[in-house]
């Protein structure tokens, strides 16, 4: 491929991989997809110091390209190229044997002679090939963070031609570009990929998608898509992924593989598994990087390379043996991958190289958390408070999900913009409760409740997300929390009070009795607000010594819990609730996320209160912590 790949693939070139012979044919580069290779070739040259009217030349023939009516490759393939302004004999060359083979060598060479991180500047608005040079040459920046370093230290200064003036157009344009770059949460990933696969459906062929990458893994936000196409006609589904109408960008294309940007959105790499040896591809690219290079390692070790293509096997010298003597090994599934280093299948949620590949070794992995293992949801809000469902539609909802219970927890009345329940609303909102578990068990009896409810049948589980209010005391008095089934509470107000007020109003919250569950507990907006400071160890071990449950929040703006605090917590005693902490009907899916997340934080069902039964979670908050 001709185009640089994105910032964002392996270190070794896909086209490296055996199955670049199967490349029948050559595919046919677009009117912009030569331009842009021109375009970049004028800014590596100019990177490299060439004379100026050289980039230039590179540029007005790209211009030339796309402003062609005549599809250039086309033409040039069928033997009659088109008059370009600005095309003389060099470039004509450049075109034909872009036509030809779909690469040009010159392009790739110069891939090779200029730091590629060096386009990454580039795309800073503003920063032109010239004053990159300059940067790299004078301050040896080579990245977007280096060279945000370099102007926040003033070292700007001691470039020709560089002043306050341009200190601040750079950093305008690094937050420009951090705006591009934004990485997405959980929820938006999963809508951009859906979509994506939705529409590929169908394709002649085409007989799985995968998405690959962080996404798989569940991190807490994901930078870019990986989709992996299992596929009889690699093709036909390029062509398709290439050409969707929420594409803006065509990045990349080859053979077996494409890249582009969406409109709006992120970018999406595509990648066609070869038949049969899908293991090493799935395994490569779900990542994570620091995960790969660990089982790298251990092929090593065993005489063998691991990479996408499958293991080879390494001669004496520590290279892989070419010719008649190299010996390739391809596996269809990441089981067998795993097992040909000794290994069961690690989850890829635990892929983070954070001690599963040792727990692996040792037989010691956990039997992960599963979102079906879950009998109920903790945490939710009715119109009453800042939802937006009536309480009978949310508990339908939750009932036709197949649960056997579901908790109410509006707010509580000093969070008056959440419109937080006074006293007497509480006991209005109660009747309401009674009534509607009412209704439920009388159809349970009937035998006429509605089809794929739970076997336990279901009820509408009165509770509070009860505010811990800035001098630490709770919003309700001991008599009104007693009379709920779940009490949570949550510390939306005076967020920036020092660790020892914040940790200590935790704590006294978590001392009364009433209350079961901390919600949240970091008060993170991924992205947009801070953690609270505290003092996470005395949390932690006053929610172990209280038989406090805390919260993961599955809401994909908070994730809260997340994975790092979850294995602290574990090992200092904790146990744990999902709640999606839905406001919309939409997000009672948020538990899925929930479940991903105590999932990376190596959670099993048994952590999770709320895979126990109706009966065993409600005796649990009793405080009978004997039933199972
Ligand atoms: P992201 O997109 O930033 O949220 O994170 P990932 O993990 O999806 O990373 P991405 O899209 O760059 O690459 C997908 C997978 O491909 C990654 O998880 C592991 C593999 N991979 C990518 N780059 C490298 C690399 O430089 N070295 C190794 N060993 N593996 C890589
Ligand atoms: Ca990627
Ligand atoms: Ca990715
Ligand atoms: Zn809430």
């Amino acid at each position: 491929m001709p185009e640089p790949r994105p910032a964002t693939t392996p270190e070794e070139p896909l086209e490296a991989r055996p199955s670049a012979a199967r490349g029948d044919e050559v595919p046919l580069l677009s009117n912009a997809e030569l331009a842009r290779i021109f375009h970049q070739i004028g800014d590596l040259v100019e990177l490299k110091g060439e004379l100026i009217f050289k980039a230039q030349a590179y540029h007005r023939a790209a211009d030339a390209i796309s402003d062609s009516p005549v599809e250039v490759a086309r033409a040039y393939r069928e033997g009659h190229a088109p008059r370009l302004p600005g095309v003389g004999r060099a470039i004509d060359e450049k075109l034909a044997e872009l036509a030809d083979t779909g690469r040009l060598r010159f392009h790739d060479r110069l891939r090779r002679e200029v730091p590629p991180s060096l386009l990454d500047l580039l795309a800073v608005p503003g920063l032109g090939p010239r004053t990159v040079r300059e940067l790299h040459e004078t301050l040896g920046v080579t990245s977007p963070a280096e060279l945000e370093a370099a102007v926040r230290a003033g070292r700007l200064r001691g470039v020709r031609g560089m002043g306050p003036k341009a200190e601040e157009r750079i950093l305008a344009g690094l937050v420009g570009l951090e705006g591009r770059s934004r990485r997405m949460r959980l929820g938006e990933a999963a809508e951009a990929i859906g979509g994506i696969m939705a529409a590929l459906q169908g394709t002649p062929g085409l007989r799985a998608l995968i998405p690959a990458g962080s996404f798989r893994r569940r991190r807490e936000t994901v930078g870019d898509l990986d989709l992996l196409a299992d596929t009889d006609d690699p093709a036909a589904v390029v062509a398709r992924f290439t050409a969707l109408p929420s594409v803006a960008r065509v990045l990349n294309r080859g053979v077996h593989k494409a890249a582009v940007e969406l409109e709006r959105g992120p970018q999406v790499d595509l990648m066609v598994m070869p038949e049969g040896a899908a293991g090493s591809y799935l395994v490569h690219f779900t990542g994570s990087a620091a995960h790969n290079v660990r089982l790298r390692g251990m092929a090593r070790e065993r005489g063998w390379s691991l990479s996408e293509h499958g293991f080879l096997r390494l001669g004496a010298d520590g290279e892989p043996l070419t010719g008649a003597a190299a010996e390739l090994r391809t596996f269809p599934t990441e089981a067998e991958v795993y097992a040909f280093l000794g290994l069961p299948l690690i989850p890829p949620e635990l892929r983070e190289d954070a001690g599963e590949v040792e727990a692996a070794l040792e037989r010691r992995l956990p039997r992960l958390v599963e979102l079906g293992d879950l009998q109920g949801d903790c945490h939710s809000h009715s119109d009453w408070s800042d939802g937006h469902l009536p309480i009978d539609e949310l508990a339908g909802l939750a009932r036709a999900r197949g649960y056997a219970y579901h908790v109410l927890s509006d707010h509580t009345q000093s969070l008056a913009v959440a419109r937080g329940l006074t006293p007497d609303r509480v006991e209005r909102q109660r009747r309401i409760v009674g009534e509607l578990n009412g209704r439920f068990a009388h159809e349970e009896a009937a035998g006429s409740a509605p089809e794929g409810g739970h076997p336990d049948g279901f009820r509408l589980l009165h509770g509070c997300e009860l505010e811990i209010r800035p001098d630490g005391s709770l919003d309700y008095p001991d008599e009104l929390l007693e009379r709920f089934d779940v009490v949570a509470a949550s510390l939306h107000v005076g967020r920036g009070q020092p660790r020892a007020r914040l940790t200590a109003r935790y704590l006294g919250a978590m001392r009364n009795p009433h209350v079961d569950i901390v919600c949240h507990p970091s008060g993170r907006k991924i992205g947009s607000r801070e953690d609270l400071d505290l003092d996470w160890d005395a949390f932690y071990a006053a929610a172990a010594e209280t038989g406090t449950l805390l919260e993961i929040n599955g809401s994909d703006e908070r994730l809260d819990l997340d994975d790092r605090r979850i294995r602290r917590a574990r090992a200092l005693g904790c146990r744990f609730v999902i709640g999606s902490d839905a406001h919309y009907r939409h997000e009672l899916d948020n538990l899925a996320w929930g479940t991903a997340v105590a999932r990376r934080g190596w959670l099993e069902a048994a952590d999770v209160l709320n895979t126990r039964s109706r009966e065993a979670f409600l005796a649990w908050l009793r405080g009978d912590r004997t039933v199972a």
